[in-house]
């Protein structure tokens, strides 16, 4: 397999508009929620994510940790950390962990708002916004603290462009459009990552490649969940792994053949709605922060 680094320079041009609104946005925040991928905490990172934020406090929030690796993701979060991110994994979906956002953000600015409070200021909401690549669950983040929270008005008094902000009870006012990064690009495994998680669009890597990065890649990490899934062992090669799968599923055209387009759209599927359990693709030994 080699896919060349052409193929997947997928970086749309409207990219570069939405990175400069966003720098424009920062600058009105308290504190910037970067949404990373848990199953993918390298290849859901933007390398220019500092140069945007600026100098912002940034929380890096890993969503989806439902369909992740935890014990993967326990590494990189100690990575991050050394680092000096402030971290936490979170369930958009679902809601878990959404609720310690506001107190995480808070601990974060103490000193500022410490400040305005002996200046004699009520305490106030935070002014924040949401940034991540496509499908990473920015959008869902929103609804959850937006009903997480107590009242909603589309208008705050004392807000310059009222409209544009989303009042989450007395903790934060969240710009309403949520940034779009891009994830690097480079990178052919980083690519894979994320067709393989449904972060870049299908028809942007051939659909066949990412499917049998996709089952080599399990063979080698995660053979037990492969065995009781699929009856796959170590002695099954890509061809044989396919055709159990797609004999098991009952992939079958006239005449007994195996329908593989099927058998890769069930790979996919399967992998993404947690059919194979929590699945971690990044790895801290090969692509470490
Ligand atoms: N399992 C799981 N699914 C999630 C979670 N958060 C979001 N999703 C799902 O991920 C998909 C994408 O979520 P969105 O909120 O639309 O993502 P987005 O970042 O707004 O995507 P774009 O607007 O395309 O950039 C949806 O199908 C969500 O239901 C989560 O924590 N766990
Ligand atoms: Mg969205």
């Amino acid at each position: 397999m080699n896919v060349s680094s052409k193929q997947i320079q997928w970086f749309p041009g409207h990219m570069f508009k939405s990175l400069r609104e966003i720098r424009e946005k920062v600058k009105l925040m308290d504190i910037v929620l970067v949404l990373l991928d848990a199953r993918l905490p390298f290849s859901s990172m933007n390398p220019e994510l500092t140069k945007i934020v600026d100098k912002k406090p940034i929380l890096l929030l890993f969503n989806k940790m439902d369909l992740s690796d935890e014990r993967i993701l326990n590494q990189y979060i100690s990575l991050y950390e050394a680092k000096g991110y402030h971290t936490l994994k979170i369930d958009a979906q679902t809601g878990k962990n959404v609720n310690k956002i506001n107190a995480l953000a808070r601990e974060v600015l103490k000193d500022k708002l410490d400040r305005e409070k002996a200046k004699g200021l009520k305490e106030r909401p935070l002014r924040t916004m949401i940034l991540g690549i496509p499908n990473v669950g920015k959008s869902t983040l929103i609804n959850t603290l937006s009903k997480s929270g107590a009242t909603k008005t589309g208008n705050t008094p004392g807000v310059t462009k009222a409209q544009q902000w989303i009042k989450m009870g007395s903790d934060f006012e969240l710009l309403d459009t949520p940034g779009v990064l891009w994830p690097k690009f480079e990178d052919q495994t980083v690519g894979m990552h994320l067709a393989v998680t449904g972060a870049i669009k299908d028809k942007i890597l051939p659909e066949t490649e990412v499917v049998f990065y996709a089952l080599n890649f399990l063979k080698t990490h995660y053979l037990k969940r492969l065995t009781e899934k699929y009856e796959i062992t170590a002695n099954d090669d890509l061809q044989a792994m396919l055709d159990k799968i797609g004999t098991k599923r009952g992939c079958l055209v006239r005449g007994g053949e195996i329908d593989y387009d099927r058998v890769y759209t069930i790979v996919l599927t399967d992998i993404r709605n947690k059919q194979l359990g929590g699945l971690s693709f990044d790895r801290p030994e090969t692509l470490s922060v």
